[in-house]
């Protein structure tokens, strides 16, 4: 055979190969009838939880389950839960309360309040549920809430550094808060460019960029970064390197920005960054892989708490096509996961213990459940959150919607919903459950940090080049 011959041959074996491995990961299950069962639970129970919201909370942050009340972050509310809501109701087909939720925004919502918003939480949240909103409804009205809010945040990022001060004043433009953690300096990339892409102004990225630059150049000689700096002296507060809660979603988003715009700066920062983290940060211990903490300079161990945020990892491991970590480190999650039944805020692998008991019903061991599902299509993920569900079910759930513990060991309830469970636990297990019947891409999307999905083929690389100004 000619050696064009040979190589049509294996190209062919190869498109058939991907395309069955695809078929396959659609179509994997042998129980459709229980999965397409399992969503219609999560389902009702959204529905159930967003009802509970609407007669005991609307207009307020968050439902208060237990009180049958509501919470606000601030003195004045944000409107949160809807916001953060919006893209899963959607997504689930219940296009009502969607469309309740676009009315009110364009209607009545109003950001120009006298409170001081933590940018981090805002950006995620807030801006990153509005620019969603905008893509799903293409109502150019939600973009304009959208850049009118981004307005009122870009007076953070006016530092000596470029990474943005912790509060600001939605009213003033007043920013204040010199110290901030990894997160908080470097999660911004993503809503921003996003902006910038559809409004064609480049300001928004280059402020998100400018910041996420400010840490990666401080990174130390043997190219780890710490996890709190001053915004304006550019010091690092903490040296302390790891991947937990504070630094996450920093790492999270060069790889999505980068996959997103196709900006190759932040593709090269992450490439270089991930070898430190598995040469200082991993580390076997009693035969699981987790990520640990270490001194930014030398690289010794510090501590061997990690926090359940760090559960996002197996998902960007699988996204970046390193299936082996990714695989072997969601099994550590599913491991502690199954000690107590709900998963811990904080563990000392070390001393087998708890270092924060309380589960908040946050998304993340989900989050890579369903990811790993899709890119593998091993049935063993999708166990892993039939299994969480369950688990939720058990120890969560309220007469009226769903509550956070404050103990995994005593399942002690506390009256609190956070806003990302609307956003984003309820979204990861129903795309799992309904993997085989919905009409969702996975492959065509990003999702930011708090669950929002993005179209990829929204994005034309040489256009962003433009108009996010890399
Ligand atoms: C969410 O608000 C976001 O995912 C954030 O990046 C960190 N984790 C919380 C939920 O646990």
């Amino acid at each position: 055979m000619s050696m064009m011959k040979t190589l049509l041959l294996s190209l062919l074996i190869s498109l058939t190969l991907i395309s069955c491995q695809n078929k396959d990961s659609k179509k994997n299950s042998t129980d459709q009838p229980e999965n397409s069962q399992l969503a219609q639970d999560v389902v009702n129970e959204t529905l159930r939880s967003w009802k509970a919201y609407k007669e005991y909370a609307w207009g307020h942050d968050a439902l208060a389950p237990l009180s049958k009340s509501f919470t606000d972050w601030y003195s004045e509310p944000l409107y949160i839960s809807p916001i953060d809501a919006y893209s899963t109701l959607y997504l689930m087909g219940l296009m009502d309360e969607a469309k309740e939720i676009e009315n009110y925004v364009v209607d009545s919502l109003n950001f120009d309040k006298n409170i001081d918003a933590k940018i981090f939480e805002v950006n995620i949240r807030i801006l990153g549920g509005l620019l969603s909103m905008y893509e799903l409804s293409g109502n150019p009205k939600v973009l304009d809430k959208a850049r009118d809010f981004a307005d009122r945040m870009m007076p953070a990022f006016n530092t000596k550094t470029g990474v943005p001060k912790y509060w600001v004043n939605l009213k003033t433009g007043i920013a204040r808060g010199d110290t901030v953690n990894v997160a908080e300096a470097g999660t911004y990339t993503f809503e921003m460019g996003m902006l910038s892409y559809y409004t064609q102004d480049p300001k928004y990225y280059q402020a998100g960029k400018k910041a996420t630059l400010a840490i990666y150049n401080r990174r130390s000689d043997i190219g780890l970064i710490g996890d709190v700096i001053d915004v304006e002296t550019g010091e690092w507060v903490s040296e302390t390197s790891h991947i937990c809660a504070g630094v996450d979603s920093y790492y999270e988003y060069l790889y999505k920005s980068y996959l997103m715009f196709g900006d190759s700066e932040l593709g090269k920062i992450w490439d270089e960054s991930i070898i430190g983290i598995h040469q200082y940060l991993a580390e076997e211990f009693e035969g699981k892989l987790w990520y640990g903490r270490v001194n930014m300079n030398t690289g010794e161990r510090t501590s061997s708490v990690v926090t359940l945020y760090d559960a996002f990892f197996p998902a960007i491991l699988a996204l970046s096509g390193d299936m082996e970590r990714a695989k072997n480190n969601q099994q550590t999650w599913n491991w502690l996961w199954n000690q107590y039944g709900l998963e811990p805020s904080g563990y000392d692998y070390k001393k087998a213990t708890p270092k924060y008991p309380s589960y908040n019903l946050n998304p993340e061991i989900i989050e890579s459940a369903y990811y790993l599902f899709h890119l593998t299509g091993d049935t063993t993920y999708l166990s892993m959150n039939k299994k969480f569900w369950a688990d939720i079910k058990k120890y969560c759930r309220t007469e009226i919607a769903y509550t956070s513990v404050a103990n995994v060991e005593t399942k002690e309830q506390k009256d609190y919903m956070p806003t990302f469970f609307f956003a984003e636990t309820l979204k990861y297990f129903y795309l799992t459950f309904s993997h085989h019947q919905n009409n969702f891409n996975f492959d065509d999307h990003i999702f930011n940090t708090e669950a929002h999905p993005f179209r990829r083929s929204g994005i034309d690389k040489t256009e962003a080049k433009m108009r996010l100004g890399f």
